[in-house]
């Protein structure tokens, strides 16, 4: 059986919890691969992980391979075929007598860490190794870890599959389709408050999402809101942010880019800009993404109106900020991205 190495950060947190077992049940890369698992925690949770590991040796997967669990990274990183990196530090946590509850103040402490991984897989991956980073601020931490991996030819991306799915969840709610036949379903820009998940572009039997449902006054004041905050709600509801979600979202990208995209379609990711849109090169942004051939590839010629133009400028703007204030991390050779 051919296999696949998979890093996963932050794994004895929650969204791993729900992602690991998904990714050697031969669901995500299918039942002819072994995947080996590289498990990486902090130090003083490496305990608590060996309880995820032994769940997993139960589980009883005939894909499973190997599974290592360390705190080190460069170690993790040997031949990885795919990082998924979970791990990063909460807003409300202390460190250092500080605690840490600005944006900036998060920005900093977790892209610290994207620094070192960065390093790692830019030096130890497989050359045409994926990075899924879906620890927040998820798109700058990409962001700090691509330009510290120095290596153009492995495929960094930010999670945005959560928030199409959220979007997806809402017009199917409203529309009465089911999920499957809501297609083209982009979320432009940044994994916050700030995305803009596009309406018009997205489509149901071919015709737009927008103009089925017609309704201007719920697409901006209760779907745009809707989807932008669920990640708050989930979090009054839950007492905890979204795990499960969170995880099944990691599954769906990993899927979408390891088989080619069905005509007709796309999906959503952030990915560093080639300039695409006006965006400017180097920030890694939410665009819709198509695998054709097994290289992923950002739509072109999408029609975006005056209303999209002004939600995707919000976004750049937020993201170009939190570049600036993360900027000392930043390898120098993207600084004047
Ligand atoms: P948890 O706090 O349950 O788990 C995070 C784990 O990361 C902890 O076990 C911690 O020890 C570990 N960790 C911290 N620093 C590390 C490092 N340097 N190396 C390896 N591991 C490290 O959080 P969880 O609920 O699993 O969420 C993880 C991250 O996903 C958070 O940043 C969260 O904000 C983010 N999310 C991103 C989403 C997205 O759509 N992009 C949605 C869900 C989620 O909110």
């Amino acid at each position: 059986m051919k296999e696949k190495n998979v890093l996963v950060t932050g794994a004895a947190g929650q969204i791993s919890y729900s992602l690991l077992p998904r990714l050697i049940s031969g669901e995500t890369f299918g039942p002819n691969r072994k995947v080996n698992l590289k498990l990486v925690e902090i130090p003083p949770v490496l305990d608590k992980l060996q309880g995820t590991v032994l769940e997993l040796e139960d589980c009883g997967f005939s894909n499973c391979g190997s599974i290592i669990s360390t705190s080190e990274i460069n170690e993790a990183a040997e031949d990885c075929d795919w990082a998924l990196l979970v791990g990063s530090i909460p807003r409300g946590i202390t460190i250092n007598g500080k605690k840490i509850e600005e944006r900036g103040d998060l920005l900093h402490v977790n892209g610290g860490i994207f620094t070192d991984q960065g390093n790692a897989i830019g030096t130890k991956g497989k050359e045409d190794a994926k990075i899924l980073v879906v620890g927040n601020p998820a798109n700058t931490n990409a962001l700090i870890g691509k330009s510290n991996s120095n290596n153009n030819s492995q495929l960094w991306m930010a999670m945005t599959a959560l928030d199409a799915n959220r979007a997806k969840a809402q017009i199917s709610i409203k529309t009465n389709r089911p999920i499957e036949d809501i297609k083209r379903m982009t979320i432009w820009g940044n994994h916050s408050p700030t995305m803009y998940p596009d309406l018009d572009n997205a489509s149901i039997d071919g015709k737009s999402v927008s103009e089925i449902i017609n309704d201007s006054n719920w697409i901006e004041n209760d779907f745009l809101v809707r989807v932008q905050q669920r990640g708050k709600e989930i979090i009054d509801a839950r007492g905890a942010s979204s795990a499960a979600s969170a995880a099944n979202a990691a599954i769906d990208t990993v899927k979408n880019v390891e088989n080619d995209t069905k005509e007709g379609t796309w999906f959503s990711a952030a990915v560093a800009s080639d300039g695409s849109y006006g965006i400017p090169e180097g920030l890694i942004f939410g665009y819709p993404l198509r695998t054709e051939n097994g290289k992923v590839e950002i739509v072109q010629d999408l029609e975006l109106n005056d209303y999209a133009r002004a939600k995707i400028e919000i976004t750049t703007n937020e993201l170009l900020e939190e570049k600036e204030e993360v900027k000392d991390l930043i390898a120098l050779s993207l600084i004047h991205i």
